[in-house]
């Protein structure tokens, strides 16, 4: 942005101090000569990496604010990609950050109108799922035939599963709470959702989008994950199964080639707290689109409820796959998410479940977790999903709660504070990977939610400190990193190709289905693949085989959505 600071790095050991920004008129390197030089500066002193054995020095060219298009050059070393400088320079990746989500879509023909190259069959129909052995209940014995269709596929396989779900529903539903005027006018091209034909008064059958009745597209996106996790439930008792599988990962095809059978598996409280949460955040999101959405809210309310009895009755049963195998047939042996750790499930969908209904008992629970240490979001911790709705929405909730609420926001405000310290010592002048435990498996959805906590900082306090640290990771993600890398496929100069999904692998095109965000760096290398590179920052191949370092999830685009959007917003302040 013209406004915001802008940096470049070098790597290695430099022969001149100097480096140069050069326009590139009409998109051509055609820097030769220099009359284009538009901007001169020093770099800054050698920085080691705390990460691997690179040696960095910084180019500050924030000093230069003119809109263009331009290439670092320093002598000696190979020129940088061209970069904008300008207004807006990530609606694109916003959008399309927000259209990965089309494209993950399950049981359902992408169309070229909306799919381009990337059109596909439908996959997965899920009409025809079976109750596994694990799930059975009194009315709904082993075998039953249920239908859940619908959703997005998790990440690089074709399975459904609801803990994923939950992070990925509230941190999207949050950008929504968070951001609405700019998500309200953030197009994506995706199709309208079906609606009632009532739903919006006369509506052309040929002209869905009928701009009384469509709702913005991040609304419209979720809604088709969120109709299918609605199916997760059990209506007999409010139970949400763990999640919607094949028995085992389908190999590298398209969607719609396997048609091997689908299963819901057991019951667990993790994932029906996180169906509680975000059906709670659904029910007052939709709750404004009554016209267009009858009954929406209303079931979303109802279902959260209900899932939120269940858990009380059911406090502890944890997903533990392979307990399960040994007690069940067929084996399950496609994702786990298997947390064992349930008190941050048990204050988010409190804390959910109270900004929405203001009902005492859920006051009640979310006084009982408020002690809990803060601590940065993953699928396996969503303690801070509460944090953040509680305090977006401390006006509406009740005085004794205020203290707490103060200390929450002071908690926050020291971690956001410390990750801005942490700047002037890192290598990249980014706050992701000043510490080796930033680098785990979908180390880039890591960046993401510290950028996303960092702009919560600065809605809690306005202070432009937390909106430059939240853009060092965004910079980090889209290549000022140790492998000089874009991680979102289909952006960029040098970005993923190879990512860990089927679609990408199977539908022989060259470019791989764009807007996704590739894991990252992950020195565990749990896929066995040869990587290159194996330090902290280093550890990632753009192999599809290299599932820990390069497979995509639908919880790292939602970060990504949450942090491109709120500085896209953000940026005149
Ligand atoms: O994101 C998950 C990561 O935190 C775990 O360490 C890993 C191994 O259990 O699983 C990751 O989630 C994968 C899921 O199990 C199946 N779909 C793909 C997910 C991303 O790799």
């Amino acid at each position: 942005y013209p406004d915001a600071p802008k940096y470049a790095v070098v790597t290695g050991v430099a022969a001149k101090d100097v480096f140069y920004i050069v326009s590139v008129a009409n998109n051509t390197p055609s820097w030769q000569g220099r009359v284009d030089t538009v901007f001169f500066g020093r770099l800054g002193p050698s920085t080691p990496s705390a990460n691997s054995s690179m040696i960095t020095r910084l180019a500050d060219f924030s000093a230069f604010h003119r809109p263009g298009v331009y290439r670092v050059i320093v002598p000696g070393f190979p020129n940088s990609y061209p970069f904008t400088i300008g207004p807006n320079v990530f609606t694109q990746l916003t959008a399309a950050a927000l259209k990965g989500y089309y494209y993950q879509r399950s049981a359902m023909t992408l169309t070229p109108g909306y799919a381009g190259l990337w059109s596909r069959p439908a996959g997965h129909p899920d009409t025809v799922v079976l109750v596994h052995p694990s799930a059975a209940s009194t009315l709904r014995p082993a075998g039953t035939v249920i239908s859940c269709p619908g959703g997005w596929y998790d990440a690089g396989d074709y399975n459904k599963y609801i803990v994923n779900s939950g992070i990925t529903m509230g941190t999207l539903f949050d950008a929504w709470e968070d951001f609405p005027e700019y998500f309200d006018t953030l197009h994506s091209n995706i199709p309208p959702l079906p609606m009632p034909p009532n739903a919006a008064g006369a509506r052309d059958a040929h002209d869905s989008r009928d701009a009384t009745s469509r709702l913005p597209d991040l609304l419209n996106e979720s809604i088709y994950n969120l109709r299918w996790m609605l199916t997760m439930q059990d209506p007999a008792d409010g139970g949400v199964y763990h999640k919607c599988t094949n028995a085992a990962f389908d190999s590298m095809v398209m969607p719609g080639v396997t048609k091997t059978p689908r299963y819901v598996v057991q019951k667990s409280t993790a994932a029906t707290l996180d169906f509680a949460a975000v059906t709670a955040q659904a029910a007052r999101i939709f709750a404004k689109y009554r016209r267009q959405l009858p009954g929406l809210a209303d079931s979303c309310r109802r279902a959260a409820i209900a899932a939120w009895q269940w858990a009380h009755q059911h406090p502890d049963v944890l997903y533990d796959q392979d307990a399960m195998n040994k007690n069940f047939t067929p084996a399950v042996t496609t994702g786990a998410y298997g947390d064992r750790h349930l008190e941050d499930e048990w204050f988010w969908a409190a804390a959910e479940l109270l900004v929405t209904t203001s009902d005492a008992q859920y006051l009640l629970a979310v006084r009982g977790q408020l002690n809990t240490p803060l601590s940065l979001p993953s699928w396996s911790n969503v303690a801070m999903m509460g944090d953040y709705s509680l305090l977006h929405h401390r006006a509406t909730l009740p005085n004794t709660l205020q203290p707490a609420l103060d200390s929450i926001k002071q908690q926050l405000l020291q971690m956001a504070d410390a990750y801005v310290n942490r700047l002037p010592a890192t290598a990249f002048h980014t706050v992701m990977g000043e510490k080796v435990s930033d680098f785990v498996w979908g180390s880039n959805s890591v960046a993401a939610n510290q950028g996303m906590l960092l702009i919560n900082a600065w809605l809690q306090q306005h202070d432009r400190k937390y909106l430059d640290a939240a853009l060092t990771n965004l910079d980090y993600i889209l290549g000022r990193n140790a492998l000089n890398e874009c991680f979102v496929t289909g952006l960029g100069s040098h970005s993923t190709m190879h990512p860990h999904h089927r679609p990408s692998v199977a539908d022989g095109i060259d470019a791989p289905v764009p807007g996704l965000l590739a894991g990252g760096p992950n020195p565990g290398r749990q896929d066995h693949q040869t990587y290159a590179y194996t330090e902290p920052e280093t550890a990632y191949t753009d192999q599809s085989g290299a599932f820990a370092s390069n497979e995509i999830a639908i919880n790292w685009n939602a970060p990504l959505v949450y942090l491109a959007g709120a500085i896209e917003a953000l940026q005149a302040n």
